[in-house]
């Protein structure tokens, strides 16, 4: 049995912990400026129709007595570990897969509590206990429907779709639900009339394919109550990125690069601090009138110069709308491996010597960033 714990309006319901003159009322965490979005809202400010990713003012309209507290990662980055401890004492088997958010593994343990939905309670109330905060968990034989189900019964609940009901819940489940399933991958959907996860087995593999890639093979899985995925207890990172929204909305492509070439180092420097290497570079572009889209490419080997990962996201960036004012950017990178890995020799006959001599730049940033701060040493100019 696999659960899947989220917590609810996690940051939001830290700081209504924190401040307990704000229990109860609407609050969002948060930047106050006019440029600034919702990182999260509590339930109440939920009840006014604001939610994550909502531009601040647009909150602030929605709801004139709004309490709007800045995001304090550090302090969230700790109670999230302090909950992935605990969560471990339950099984060995929890893989985190974001900051307030894990699978786990729980075959085997309901001998010990009794049955599923006892752990469940077990869980939750020590999570109360130890963080004065709740959570929403949600559990299956199948690591999706487990995902899907811990958003059933938000906030504070328990959803638990047993065996025999899998097949129903997933003939009528509305596809948007299914992770993995954006907003691109919707439009196609409507467009091969795909309304349910069920609808999914009418549509013939190959098409599936030429639509979606690999995914085609995880959806059919899914559509057949299949999800042969284990819990991986490898550790939370999953991917890196680094995003910020634009001092104004530009068309500059000076600008734009700037900010490209800012988050590639701050990227390159979280990855090489791991001694991890990429296999896929994204971009994410969120133009002035907030629609939004990702792209990414696979570089021919794994990487980790910041300027290798530049480089692919400029590249990326130039094949999307460039005649569209844009008012977010960022820069992510997934699919790692350690240099360990087989994958070592291709790279290093691949490598050609001005890769190299950035290895060497990189190494001597990253020694100073460490020693002095991450902005305190920064290129002087563009070479694009
Ligand atoms: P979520 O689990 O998606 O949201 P949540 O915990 O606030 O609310 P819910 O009860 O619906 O689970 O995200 C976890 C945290 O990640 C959230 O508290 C803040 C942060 N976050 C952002 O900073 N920006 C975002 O766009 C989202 C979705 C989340
Ligand atoms: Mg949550």
């Amino acid at each position: 049995m696999i659960l899947h714990v989220d917590m609810d309006a996690f940051f939001a319901a830290i700081e209504q912990r924190d401040r307990p003159e704000t229990a109860g009322r609407p609050l969002v965490v948060g930047g106050n400026s006019k440029r600034s979005v919702v990182a999260t809202a509590s339930y109440e400010a939920r009840g006014f129709g604001i939610h994550s990713a909502m531009p601040m003012y647009m909150a602030m309209e929605k709801c004139p007595h709004l309490i709007v507290i800045p995001s304090n990662k550090s302090k969230y980055a700790a109670v999230s570990g302090r909950i992935m401890t605990l969560l471990n004492g339950f099984t060995p088997l929890v893989e985190p897969v974001s900051i307030d958010e894990a699978f786990l593994d729980i075959t085997g343990c309901e001998r010990l509590f009794g049955s599923v939905e006892k752990i469940c309670v077990a869980i939750k109330d020590r999570i109360r206990q130890e963080t004065c905060l709740t959570c929403s968990i949600g559990a299956s034989h199948l690591r999706f429907l487990a995902k899907i189900a811990s958003d059933m019964d938000k906030p504070d609940g328990i959803h638990i779709i047993e065996r025999k009901d899998a097949p129903e819940v997933i003939k009528t489940l509305p596809i948007k639900k299914v992770p993995g399933v954006g907003e691109r991958a919707m439009e196609q959907m409507k467009r091969l009339g795909i309304l349910t996860l069920g609808d999914i087995s009418r549509i013939p593999h190959p098409i599936l394919e030429k639509k979606f890639g690999k995914f085609a093979t995880d959806l059919l899985n899914f559509s057949r109550g299949i999800d042969p995925s284990a819990i991986g207890t490898g550790g939370p990172m999953k991917s890196i990125s680094s995003e910020s929204t634009l001092e104004s909305d530009t068309l500059d492509m000076v600008v734009m690069k700037k900010h490209l070439l800012a988050h590639a180092q701050r990227v390159g420097r979280q990855l090489r601090a791991k001694g991890l290497l990429a296999g896929n570079v994204t971009i994410k572009v969120k133009f002035s009138d907030f629609t939004q889209i990702s792209r990414q490419t696979k570089p021919t080997v794994p990487i980790c110069a910041s300027t290798a990962i530049y480089r692919e996201a400029c590249t990326l960036f130039e094949q999307t709308a460039k005649d569209r004012k844009i008012r977010l950017l960022g820069v992510g990178v997934s699919s790692f491996s350690t240099p360990d890995a087989p994958v070592q020799l291709e790279l290093f006959d691949n490598i050609d010597q001005r890769d190299e001599r950035w290895a060497v730049l990189d190494r001597a940033v990253d020694r100073i960033s460490r020693r002095f701060g991450a902005e305190s040493i920064t290129p002087a100019s563009l070479k694009y």
